[in-house]
């Protein structure tokens, strides 16, 4: 059966924060990496999350309920949008690092990269912070429909030499490797699932 998604709530500020004792995983990235895409890719809905060709669209926290399973995926403002205002970054940041204090039960950051683009330095930030932060890294590449594989390849390897993973290559528009990634987000979220399917192997 298909995981779904659903909206539970959305954070402006940060005093609409509150503590939930269920699993997180974070979905990060630059303005414009296609965040919100690949929240409806994989609810396989066309208007979960919305999406704009203007950067900067999603301006909030929002906690999507995956069922089955009960876990969070948290999609976290874009940072690095040039023309919003430092006062408005700033605060960005501040709810962040309020979202992030001494939450345990954030299991792990979707990172999502561009797979048209060598590793930039906001990627990079934004990685150190997690590490920092003592979360672990799920490397993503988005619209790997939009290059063609040899491309990505030489953008992935850069990639693992940094990270020391390889990032996944995903798609939302053709939906490459989408259950892939749902597996990938369950066994993360909800590591006993590993061992559910490894039985069921046996069996
Ligand atoms: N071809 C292609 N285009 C994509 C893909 N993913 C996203 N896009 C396009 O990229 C643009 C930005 O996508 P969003 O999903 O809104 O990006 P975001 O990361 O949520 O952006 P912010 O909300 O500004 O942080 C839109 O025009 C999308 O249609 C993909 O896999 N393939
Ligand atoms: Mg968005």
């Amino acid at each position: 059966m298909d995981n779904t998604l659903t909206l539970i709530k959305t954070v402006y500020e940060i005093n609409q924060l509150e503590e939930f004792a269920t699993p997180q995983i974070i979905l990060a990235g630059r303005s414009n990496v296609g965040k919100s895409s690949l929240i409806n890719c994989l609810a396989n809905r066309k208007k979960l999350a919305k999406i704009s060709s203007t950067p900067g669209k999603t301006r909030s926290l929002n906690y999507y309920e995956v069922d089955p399973h009960g876990y969070f995926l948290v999609d976290l403002p874009g940072y690095g949008y040039a023309r919003c205002s430092k006062s408005e970054r700033a605060k960005w940041a501040k709810l962040i690092d309020q979202y992030m204090l001494d939450n345990p039960h954030i299991a792990a950051a979707v990172v999502l990269l561009d797979s048209r683009h060598s590793p930039q330095q906001n990627d990079l930030d934004l990685i150190s912070y997690f590490k920092h932060c003592n979360v672990p890294i799920l490397p993503i590449m988005t619209k790997a429909d939009k290059s063609k594989q040899k491309d990505r390849a030489k953008i992935q390897n850069k990639w693992e030499d940094i990270l020391k993973i390889k990032p996944l290559c995903v798609s939302s528009k053709t939906g490459m490797n989408r259950t892939r990634l749902w597996n990938l987000l369950d066994v993360t979220a909800i590591p006993e699932l590993a061992e559910i399917e490894e039985e069921k192997k046996e069996d």
